[in-house]
């Protein structure tokens, strides 16, 4: 006997299988409930897909994200089920009877096979993201890898908190091409985020074309800023085909594009493009008085100073601008909402009653294109008056009931519902520790620094006394591009912080703090993701608060 076991020990099949063995199942973010169960399941090139009407698409999906790592391509086909295929569904598992988001699913992984099932085809995308993260790691490897493609039995009942889960990219401060957020989008979505927030303009530049008004990019889109000592970035716009394109490829994630074009301030960018005079008339024939704070002001690349410039209300050259920006981002733009921005005014250059008049105004015209108008939480300031349900970013640090929580309780007030986006939990442009990484980031929103700790443990719906989860929708991160040049400056900043702030978004609520079990169990499974981001090429920062392997 003794003489069979160590023969067995020894034998190519065992070791195989030992090595085959299914790692637990690691999710991020953490799904409503896991049971793990016994046995595994293992994918190969004779693995179908069944599939019938709208859930074919996801079907397709799923096939293709397996392929390039596996190599193999997995029909897609209509059933019926035989042992051994990957089944996607629409239906109505009683598991999910009391989801009401549009995005649940229910997952279950047996020896014999896979079955996804989920009210939605968004929530069938959501449970294809969960099944690529029970495969092993190599899944997420762009080029063919040895496999084997194998999942551990497991039942997952999944749904998420809040149904806004956002990312935004500042291209304002530093150009980024269309394929830089298609890039960001492929790996958010990976991780359930569903909200693409695109800032389209800010002092330094103008990112997209606007028909009839050509200076906005030809003279806007020049600028950005020149970080100390790096490459000073050329600038550059989309055109509106490529911004149609971007919106597209979105929705193909699941993913609402909000366009942000920020006013009246941080838009030096179109002031100096409108602006003229007499003697030097702008080409467009917009010119005079667009600006509240002086003449026609310099072209400005510096960060630092905000607020020296504002689009002025009682202009109507403002307003024959901002319509045809809102008309045409919106016509381009089926999701709901439409970003007026509005932060950092100050009342040196605008009156708070002149702020309100704007915001009001420009509100209006959102609405009248069928659209909710968002914006910074500065927009629920004195004297605003939104419709009801228009949305407030807020994104002070300040918690609890402090002076500084006023903008996102009075947003409350009026009616309007929040997005949580307090900078020191929430924006993926400050720096990690003291110094790290330099030169890239910002240290304004946490003194000693902004590592997954922050990111991880705040809660959205009490953090602000009195702003609950009958008023938040969802939170976002920012990556703001001051110090910000690359994609690969972006993902270094975004990664894995992201991860953090997608499993506070969509995770059922629990308490977090560095002490706590969800915090431990949370890094757990963020340090089973490290190999994925590097399969798939992601640059992140090797935090030393995570026990990556
Ligand atoms: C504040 S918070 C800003 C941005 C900057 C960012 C830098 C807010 C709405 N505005 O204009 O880029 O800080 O961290």
């Amino acid at each position: 006997i003794a003489l069979v076991a160590a023969l067995a020990l020894n034998s190519p099949a065992l070791a195989k299988d030992a090595a085959t063995a299914a790692a637990p199942p690691q999710i991020v973010p953490q799904p409503v409930s896991t049971t793990a169960g016994h046995g595994q399941f293992t994918a190969t090139s004779h693995t179908r897909i069944v599939a019938r009407g709208p859930a074919q698409a996801i079907a397709r999906d799923l096939a293709g994200y397996l392929h390039p790592a596996t190599g193999y391509r997995l029909p897609v086909v209509s059933g019926p089920p035989h042992a051994g295929d990957i089944t996607l569904a629409i239906g109505h598992p009683k598991s999910l009877s009391a989801d009401h988001s549009g995005e649940g699913y229910q997952l279950d992984v047996t020896g014999s096979g896979v079955s996804l099932s989920a009210p939605t085809t968004h929530g069938l995308y959501d449970g294809i993201q969960t099944i690529r993260q029970l495969l092993p790691a190599q899944i997420a490897s762009p080029v063919v890898r040895p496999g084997p493609w194998t999942m551990p039995s497991v039942h997952v009942t999944d749904y998420p908190r809040y149904g806004y889960r956002g990312l935004m990219l500042d291209i304002g401060r530093h150009y980024e091409p269309p394929s830089a957020v298609e890039q960001l989008i492929d790996q958010a979505a990976a991780y359930k985020i569903n909200t693409f927030h695109l800032h389209l303009s800010d002092d330094q530049g103008f990112r997209l074309a606007i028909n009839g008004f050509p200076n906005l990019t030809a003279i806007g889109s020049q600028g950005s800023v020149g970080t100390g000592g790096r490459t000073m970035d050329p600038g550059g716009f989309w055109t509106q085909a490529q911004y149609k394109a971007v919106v597209a490829y979105a929705a193909a994630h699941f993913m609402t594009l909000v366009p942000e074009v920020d006013t009246p301030g941080h838009n030096n960018a179109i002031i100096m493009s409108e602006y003229g005079d007499t003697a030097n008339p702008r080409l467009d024939g917009h010119p005079q008085d667009i600006n509240c704070g002086a003449n026609d002001p310099p072209a400005w690349n510096y960060t630092g100073a905000v607020g020296y410039s504002a689009l002025c209300p009682d202009s109507a050259n403002t307003w024959t601008i901002l319509t045809a920006i809102i008309d045409q981002l919106t016509a381009l733009s089926p999701g709901p909402y439409y970003d007026l921005g509005g932060d950092e005014v100050p009342t040196t250059v605008l009156e708070q009653s002149q702020y309100a008049a704007l915001v009001n105004q420009e509100a209006g015209i959102v609405n009248g294109r069928g659209r909710t108008a968002m914006g910074w939480a500065d927009i629920a300031g004195e004297g605003t008056s939104l419709a009801p349900g228009s949305i407030a970013e807020y994104w002070e640090p300040a918690s609890g009931s402090s002076s500084g929580t006023v903008t996102a309780t009075e947003a409350v007030q009026k009616g309007m519902k929040v997005v949580m986006a307090p900078a020191n939990h929430t924006y993926l442009d400050q720096r990690y520790a003291r110094g790290v990484p330099a030169p890239l980031g910002q240290t304004w929103a946490c003194g000693r620094g902004c590592d997954v700790d922050q990111f991880y443990n705040w809660d959205p719906g009490s953090y602000v006394t009195g702003v609950t989860d009958d008023n938040v929708i969802g939170v976002e991160g920012a990556v703001w591009t001051e110090t910000l040049a690359s994609l690969s400056d972006v993902d270094y900043m975004a990664f894995p912080r992201l991860l953090a702030l997608a499993e506070v978004g969509w995770s059922p609520k629990v308490e977090r703090t560095a002490t706590s079990p969800a915090y431990q169990d949370f890094l757990g499974r963020l340090a089973a993701q490290g190999p994925r981001l590097t399969a798939a090429a992601v640059n992140f920062y090797p935090s030393p608060e995570v026990p990556w392997r």
